[in-house]
């Protein structure tokens, strides 16, 4: 599926000096990834992900909430980077300056070569002690039928951002930044519904940058961009990669 991209935008794109991109779960749909509120399969389609992704859940039924970030962790091992994560690897080796700002848990921009990168909401596939917050790669499966713990005796959660947590400090503070500083924009496969991530494309475009929606629905941002590709991201970014450096 060939996707006709703005020779304007392709040409902001071929000039751009500054890149940011915010991605969500939209980009990793096309890797096999059920992104944040499509209906959960199976077992945890009875649950709403904002209501497991918050310390009370965790505090409630911890053993639930470990399970569902486990359920989670081994879809992973399963699923690939696809198109969209290439051509945005791909832009990032071809502009001056460049970041990466996900939302994304998953891995699938690391997995696919991005290195300007910052995970705002963490990585599923760490798990930390729910009190020092250290690694942990390694735990015995409890038969309490509660989470594993960490040697400190406190139960092993995933290193995530849940829901009223703080985002990492300093990949929130760069992203800001990047949003101050870019010319250009690009947000790919989020709903625009989850602050602080969500403020970043408004920010860029207060501080004058082209702004850029990647995603086949509407969403709040919609109506204050410079360009909307109503299309995949892994089909509207190989697309604009060809478009802007044939
Ligand atoms: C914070 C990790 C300060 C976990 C996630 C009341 C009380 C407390 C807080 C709040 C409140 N009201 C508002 C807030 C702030 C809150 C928030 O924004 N809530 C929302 C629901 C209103 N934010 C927070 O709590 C943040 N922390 O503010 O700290 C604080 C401290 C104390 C008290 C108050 C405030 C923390 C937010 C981070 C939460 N953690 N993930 C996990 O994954 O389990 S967020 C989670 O949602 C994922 O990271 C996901 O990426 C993210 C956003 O969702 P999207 O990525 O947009 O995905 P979604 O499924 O929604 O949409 C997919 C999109 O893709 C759609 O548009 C679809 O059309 C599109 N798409 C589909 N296919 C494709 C596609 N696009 C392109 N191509 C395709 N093929």
């Amino acid at each position: 599926m060939s996707f006709a991209i703005a020779p304007a935008l392709a040409a902001m794109l071929r000039a751009a000096r500054n890149v940011l991109v915010l991605t969500g779960a939209g980009v990793s749909a096309e890797s096999g990834v059920p992104t944040f509120r499509d209906a959960q399969t199976g077992l945890w389609a009875q649950f709403d992900p904002l209501e497991l992704a918050t310390p009370r859940a965790f505090a409630r039924n911890p053993r639930l909430v470990w399970d569902w970030y486990a359920w989670r962790r081994e879809l992973l091992a399963t699923v690939a980077p696809n198109a969209g994560h290439h051509a945005l690897v791909a832009i990032e080796r071809r502009v001056p300056r460049f970041l990466l700002a996900t939302q994304n848990v998953d891995g699938l921009h690391a997995a696919a070569g991005s290195r300007a990168l910052v995970e705002l909401h963490g990585n599923l596939a760490r798990v930390i002690c729910s009190r020092e917050h250290t690694l942990v790669s390694t735990w015995a499966e409890p038969a309490d039928g509660m989470p594993p713990r960490c040697a400190c005796g406190a139960w092993l959660r995933p290193d995530v951002v849940w829901f009223e947590e703080n985002l990492p400090p300093q990949a929130l503070a760069e992203a800001q930044r990047a949003a101050e500083e870019c010319d250009l924009m690009l947000v790919a496969g989020t709903a625009a519904e989850v602050y602080p991530a969500a403020a970043l494309p408004l920010a860029a475009r207060r501080a004058g940058a082209c702004v850029v929606e990647i995603n086949p629905q509407p969403t709040p941002l919609s109506g204050d961009m410079d360009f909307v590709l109503r299309a995949p991201s892994g089909v509207a970014l190989p697309a604009l990669v060809a478009a802007a450096w044939p």
